[in-house]
């Protein structure tokens, strides 16, 4: 599938920092690449294309953008892939209740989400795969998981054994009762009669009546969801990649599931070395869903003026890990130290630009803190200095690590 188009991205004179990054199995900050990588490999989940863009899909989608831009400062030839799940429940419920075509659903929403992310200035994957031009693809990795004596079947559906991955719950390192919990609440079908465990998920859904299925060695149907995410990223990155990216809504059962069965397939593991998560983004004390409706819409601000960049500033005023709440007066606080930067940028001279920038990377590289980031650019922009060359050295840092064009 055609990504979007790729931003500018200035290289930033002075020296790169090493980013350090949480990771949910481990439960600590982990450095990644390994010191001795030239190339840095990253997998983010991306949408199930039934609704627009909202500011969750964005701060996620601007979360990993981040860990992007650090790793191209610091010099690594960044491999990153991205799905689409264009063919799922939810997407055909929606096409079905709305009675469009669930392909012409998708194909919209999939390019208002490119759309949005050009906006921005979002860098693209270099592989951005759907699901439907991946069914041979998925359909091999449930054969390897087959051979590996990991797969049955319940009325024609096939499953995947979660007993067969010793290492299973290490991602989320959640106890079997919120596993279970949290399987029923997100796709998961936990009481489904038939089942070796109530966590085995669906690899392979038999064709339905009304339904889109295709042919394949394991009978005409579809593939499951979670499956999905780790054969386009075997293929497309290989095993032991550095991040594995989404939203903290995904870290189970879709994270823990697609690291078990890549491990159960080749029998290597970890599938990636660092799980890294996006906390959520909420409207008026829930969390942001196109489920639930109460949605901020990328493409709406947009079209209502907002300045893309005032929408982004907006979302790197919060920390990835820490759940926050989308106000009405964010966009216009935004904008107006959008408008503070802009004007420090285009002053003939400023406080020092070397430090300024080195203030910002040694943020930034610290698990992405971009509350110290932007305090260290206000900072900046807020004090008087005899620099000539600062304003122009900080609108460059600001775009390549930020991608806050000035
Ligand atoms: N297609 C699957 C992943 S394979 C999916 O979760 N799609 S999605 O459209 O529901 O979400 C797209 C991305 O946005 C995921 O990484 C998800 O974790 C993230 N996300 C969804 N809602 C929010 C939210 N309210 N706040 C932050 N991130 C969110
Ligand atoms: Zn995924």
């Amino acid at each position: 599938m055609q990504a979007w188009t790729k931003p500018d991205i200035p290289v930033v004179p002075g020296p790169a920092r090493r980013l350090r990054l949480y990771d949910t199995a481990s439960r600590g900050l982990v450095e990644v690449p390994p010191t001795d990588s030239a190339t840095a490999r990253m997998y983010v989940c991306g949408i199930t294309p039934y609704d627009a863009t909202h500011m969750g899909h964005a701060a996620t989608y601007v979360t990993f953008d981040l860990i992007n831009r650090m790793w191209r400062d610091s010099g690594y030839d960044v491999h990153y892939t991205q799905n689409i799940t264009d063919v799922d429940d939810p997407l055909l419920e929606r096409a079905t209740a709305t009675g469009v075509e669930w392909t012409e659903l998708a194909a919209q929403e999939i390019q208002l989400f490119r759309d949005d992310m050009t906006a921005l200035r979002v860098i693209p994957p270099q592989h951005y795969i759907g699901v439907v031009e991946s069914i041979d693809l998925v359909s091999d990795a449930v054969e390897d998981l087959r051979r590996a004596g990991a797969v049955y079947s319940v009325d024609g559906d096939l499953y995947f054994a979660v007993k067969t991955d010793p290492l299973f719950g290490g991602v989320s390192n959640y106890d079997r009762e919120t596993m279970r919990e949290l399987f029923a609440e997100r796709g998961g079908d936990p009481d489904r009669e038939g089942k070796q465990d109530p966590l085995d998920s669906l690899l392979w859904r038999h064709e339905r009546p009304g339904e889109p299925s295709w042919d394949s060695g394991l009978g005409r149907g579809r593939p499951g969801w979670h499956v999905e995410c780790s054969a386009i990223a075997l293929k497309y990155l290989g095993m032991t990649f550095d991040v594995q990216g989404g939203g903290t809504d995904l870290i189970f059962p879709h994270h823990e599931m697609s690291a078990s069965g890549a491990q159960v397939a080749t029998g290597e593991h970890p599938f990636a070395r660092a799980y890294v998560h996006q906390a959520m983004v909420g409207l008026d004390g829930e969390k942001m869903s196109k489920s639930k409706g109460n949605l901020v819409l990328v493409s709406k601000e947009r079209l209502a003026g907002a300045d893309p960049m005032a929408i982004r500033l907006a979302l790197l005023t919060h920390h990835y890990r820490t759940d926050w709440f989308w106000m009405p007066s964010d966009l216009a606080d935004a904008q107006a130290r959008l408008d503070v930067w802009r004007g420090a940028a285009g002053r003939g001279s400023g406080p020092d630009g070397a430090a300024a920038v080195d203030a910002l990377r040694a943020a930034l590289t610290n698990d992405l803190d971009t509350v110290a980031a932007l305090a260290a650019v206000d900072a900046w922009a807020e004090s008087e200095g005899d620099d000539h060359e600062a304003p122009a050295l900080v609108a460059v840092a600001v775009d390549a690590l930020l991608g806050v064009k000035l």
